[in-house]
Formats: structure tokens, sequence, C-alpha cells
């Protein structure tokens, strides 16, 4: 599995940009949220159809990067409402984490980072498909969940713990079960919302963000799994992931609007 980026670069993920005009742009993500700048604005509530199981066709992989649930499930699971324009198709969630609890995720909020962030990434179903809907604005809608450590498990989170042995190199995908709905936080209806852009190459802007102030919980034991067992290979060499998150972006002049029922 070769890709042409990495986290682990010289110049680290600043020298994405070379390769990809894109990531020099200027609606990128993440972004630290100040909250007591975002603008109050109250969204209809989001709408999940069928988030609940990933039973028949989801398959969980070491892309190098991340590990990645790819959801191929049918009938697909899919995202509407929370102020969305139209349906929105899921296609798959990963995470990005550190290799100390002081840091892992992408966005911040009011300065400070979380040890771990989870990205469910969904696509128009106004495109045909992801790679399309990408080179679109609000072509894609990502959900952000930050997960904080605790010492007691998350019987949710086992799904992917269990995994994770036979993960341990880049490629081979497994089969897998989750329940994705039972992954979020309780109260999916408060969230920051902003436009930005994925948060690796092509870094393309095309992302509606939607991020969950309140973070889910996972115990130190789980996220120490994340952060031994998997392997990555850059330059010839092989590495634990961890530390897959890119730096800050600056916000740019943007609008963050915040939901807060
Ligand atoms: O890092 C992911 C990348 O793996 C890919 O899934 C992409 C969507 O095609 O999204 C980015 S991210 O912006 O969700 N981190
Ligand atoms: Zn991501």
């Amino acid at each position: 599995l070769t890709s042409s980026w990495s986290y682990l670069e010289p110049g680290g993920t600043i020298d994405w940009s070379s390769k990809n005009n894109t990531c020099d742009e200027t609606f990128q993500s993440p972004i630290d949220i100040i909250t007591s700048e975002a603008i109050d604005k109250r969204f209809p509530p989001f709408h999940m159809e069928h988030y609940s199981t990933t039973a028949d066709g989801a398959r969980i992989v070491n892309n190098g990067h991340t590990v990645e649930v790819h959801l191929n499930q049918s009938p697909a699971p899919t995202l509407s409402g929370g102020g969305l324009d139209g349906i929105y198709t899921a296609v798959q969630f990963h995470f990005h984490w550190g290799s100390s609890d002081n840091y892992g995720s992408e966005h911040f909020l009011d300065g400070n980072s979380f040890p771990m962030e989870m990205h469910i990434v969904h696509y128009s179903q106004k495109y045909p498909n992801i790679s399309e809907a990408l080179t679109k604005k609000n072509g894609l809608a990502v959900l952000a969940i930050f997960f904080e450590v605790t010492n007691c498990n998350n019987t949710e989170f086992q799904c992917i713990i269990k995994k994770l042995p036979s993960l341990r190199n880049p490629g081979f995908p497994t089969r897998v079960y989750c329940n994705l709905l039972k992954l979020l936080p309780k109260n999916f209806d408060d969230f920051f919302r902003y436009s930005g852009s994925l948060t690796t190459p092509p870094c393309s802007e095309s992302v509606v963000w939607t991020v969950y102030p309140k973070a889910v919980k996972i115990s130190s034991w789980q996220i120490n799994q994340l952060r031994t067992q998997l392997i990555r290979i850059y330059d010839g060499d092989r590495t634990v992931l961890v530390n897959n998150f890119r730096g800050l972006q600056s916000r740019n002049n943007r609008r963050i609007y915040k939901s807060i029922i």
C-alpha cells in the first residue's frame, strides 16, 4: 500500500501543499473553534437512517493513515436535516489519534485538543459518487466526534478494538460489525457548523463540517490498543501508527455556527 502523502514528511503536514495546491487554500480544515465567537443558529434536527447497524458488508482496514470502516451495506446509511441541503450517504468512518492524551484530535475547541477524533464521511446524493462530490461545494458532509479518555471501556468501541490484531499491517480489510448510532454523542443535535476541507490530500474544500462539542468516552486501555497495534510504512520504515492528525488551519473570517439546544 503506497501513498503520495504522509504525516511523517520532514515538513510535517505543511509539506502537503507542495504536491496538492488545494492544501494551501483559504478554507481548510481542521480549525480551532472559539465557542464564544460562534454565531447562534438553531438548525433543524438531524435524521440518521440505517446507521444502527453495519451488519452486512462493513469492512475495516488499516490504510496506512488511519483505521477506516467502509460502509458498503444496503440500504446505505443516510444523513439529512441538520441544515444540510438534501440527503447524504455515509461511506466510511475513521479516526485520528495522538501518542498521548494531550493531543490527537484535528479540531480544537477553545484552544484545547482531545486525544482522538472520529470522522463519519458522507457525500451528497446529488452526485453519483464521492469522487465527483468532493469537487463540489457542500459535496461532502463530515460528522466530527471527539473522544476523551476515562478508565471505563466503551463497549460500543470494542467492535474496532477486537479487530486490531488482524489489522497490524496496511491493507487486508476484514469484516466488522459496529453500531454507528451508538458511537455518536447522546445529543447529536448540539453541534458547531462551518465550511472547510478534507483534512488529508487532496484537501478539497467541499466539506460541510459538523463538530460535536460533547466528547464520547473511551478507556485508556482502548486508546492504547489503537496507539500500539497498527503499523504504517513510510520511506521503507515501519513505525507505529500514531499522531495521524493535521495541524490547525487559519479560520480566515469564516463563519462558525453554534446550534445548541
Ligand atoms: O482522512 C480522510 C480520508 O481518508 C478520506 O476518507 C477523505 C474522504 O475521501 O476524508 C478525509 S477527512 O477529511 O475525513 N479526514
Ligand atoms: Zn478524518
